[in-house]
């Protein structure tokens, strides 16, 4: 996907990077690595991961990407590019869904990987102090040596960056226990596109004086600043984890093994998850992987408990095993016996997005549903793929699989359409239908994963007019230029 596939023009008011803007920044960054130039005779060949997407489906035509290390550095990065009126896609791991972190003409990459620094851990109160550009991972191993947690995992952990988490509002597979990042951010530095240094950089846990500035950046998709620093409140690790995997005959049960799972493991429940049969008959194939039961259901739920004492958390799961398995609403499970076994469960939830990368091309929609009809969205898209005739068994029919999978414990579905190759006909069969479903069920047309270039079109099917007009508002205070992620969804 590029510019031609959106239909949208370069804005002339943008202007191009020239040889002197690139000397401008080799000499205000220094370092040979914090600049990669596709400009001047100098010009390289490793421009191009940052001009395209994890899913290899947005594609940019970037010729300079700055990698500042210091949030001084970004501040005269901005101010420069705003008084020059040089357009910037902020860019931390790059593993953002809907083509949010990736350029769509020329416009400058700003990357945080060179900002990579912990700055402070307090142990008492369990606030870390970070720079933007820390791996997901890297914060986690750094809190897991001090008895903490990052309250937020998923499966690009080895790869995104905290300030991009922060930037999409990431939610994750632990959200049902760790709560948003909305509640877990206590403080953010960011910087403006005229270069002013935003230092809301609080450790405080509560804080009541006037407008809470920060949680604008979170969740904001890099259109008003440069997240540069985060600082968030991490729980204890909990000593006691457990992991169990069970199949279901329909949609019902599910919603009835939710149910149990709330009232009867309540405060150690730290994840509820849910796959279907086809997302796991893709995880199967890709990944030669062993099914981790004996038999194949239409539905499979992963269920994590987190909790300090070992003991009490395994009576507490062996009598919800025992109630679900004697009632009838689970088919067939297994609980991990060891790390393996537990790594290994996860990876049939974790590891979906990337056997579906390996297909060819997918939709995704990421939605937040009410529970009951979570599943319905699936069903109804299979169905009229099907009808239309674009769903078969054989490799003429264009699309391979209709799969979902989620965030049962956040009413959040992950409907993918995995497709032999992007078709125009397919996606205009799913597009605005699917949209329009979940607008007559008050849903939301993005759960987690953000609005980005994907969906700029679409923000009216979650967002009335008055809202939109005031997100306009706020962006002109912030980014009078426009200079900051142009042509996404603001
Ligand atoms: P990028 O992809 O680099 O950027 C994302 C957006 O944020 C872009 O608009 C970019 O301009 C902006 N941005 C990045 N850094 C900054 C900054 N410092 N300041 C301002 N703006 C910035 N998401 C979930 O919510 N839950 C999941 O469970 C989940 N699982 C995933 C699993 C896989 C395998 C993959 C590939 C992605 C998954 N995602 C998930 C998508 C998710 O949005 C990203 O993984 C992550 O939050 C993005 O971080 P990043 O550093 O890669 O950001
Ligand atoms: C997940 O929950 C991620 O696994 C990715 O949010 C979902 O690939 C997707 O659609
Ligand atoms: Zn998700």
């Amino acid at each position: 996907y590029t510019s031609e596939a959106y239909n949208i023009q370069r804005d002339p008011k943008f202007a191009e990077v020239t040889a002197d803007d690139v000397a401008f920044f080799k000499s205000l960054l220094g370092s040979e690595s914090a600049v990669v130039d596709g400009v001047t005779a100098d010009a390289t060949d490793d421009i191009e991961p940052f001009n395209s997407d994890w899913m290899r489906k947005y594609r940019g035509h970037t010729r300079l990407v700055l990698k500042p290390q210091s949030t001084e550095e970004v501040s005269k990065v901005l101010k420069y590019c705003n008084e020059r009126k040089l357009a910037v896609v902020p860019q931390g791991g790059n593993t953002g869904l809907v083509g949010g972190s990736v350029p769509v003409f020329d416009e400058i990459v700003v990357n945080t990987s060179r900002m990579n620094q912990i700055r402070s851990f307090d142990q008492a109160s369990g606030v870390l102090v970070a720079d933007a550009g820390v791996i997901l991972e890297t914060a986690d191993s750094y809190l897991a040596e001090r008895g903490h947690l990052f309250p937020l995992d998923l499966g690009a952990k080895g790869s995104c960056h905290i300030g991009g988490n922060v930037s999409t509002n990431a939610g994750g597979l632990r959200l049902l226990r760790y709560g948003s990042l909305h509640g877990t951010v206590l403080g953010l530095e960011a910087v403006l596109p005229d270069g002013t240094i935003v230092d809301s950089l609080s450790t405080l846990r509560k804080n009541n004086t006037g407008y809470d500035l920060k949680q604008l950046f979170i969740g904001s998709e890099g259109t008003i600043g440069l997240v540069t620093a985060v600082s968030i409140l991490c729980p204890p690790r909990p000593r006691a984890v457990n992991v169990a995997y069970f199949g279901l005959e329909s949609f019902e049960h599910v919603q009835k093994a939710y149910l149990e799972a709330k009232n009867q493991l309540s405060e150690i429940l730290s994840a509820f998850e849910l796959m279907d049969g086809r997302s796991q008959g893709l995880v199967h194939t890709s990944t030669g992987n062993k099914y981790p039961l004996e038999g194949e259901y239409p539905f499979y739920c992963l269920i994590e408990t987190s909790g300090s004492n070992a003991e009490h958390d395994m009576a507490k799961l062996e009598a919800f095993l025992e109630h679900v398995m004697g009632e009838g609403i689970v088919a067939d499970g297994v609980l991990a016996q060891d790390e393996t076994q537990f790594q290994a469960l996860w990876r049939w939830r974790e590891g979906i997005t990337e056997s579906l990368s390996h297909l060819g091309g997918t939709y995704k929609y990421d939605v937040s549903i009410p529970l009951a009809e979570l599943y319905q969205l699936v069903e109804d898209c299979n169905s009229r793929l099907t009808e239309m005739g674009f769903v078969g068994d054989d490799d003429s029919f264009p699309v391979r699989a209709v799969v979902g999978y989620g965030h049962m414990g956040d009413s959040n579905l992950h409907l993918n359409v995995s497709v032999r190759q992007y078709n125009k006909e397919v996606e205009k069969a799913i597009e605005p239908w699917v949209y329009e479903w979940i607008q007559k069920r008050n849903g939301s047309i993005s759960a987690e994963h953000g609005l980005g270039i994907a969906k700029r079109q679409y923000i009216g099917y979650s967002q009335n007019e008055t809202m939109v007009n005031l997100m306009k508002q706020l962006k002109g205070l912030y980014d009078p230029n426009g200079i900051m992620n142009p042509y996404k969804y603001i």
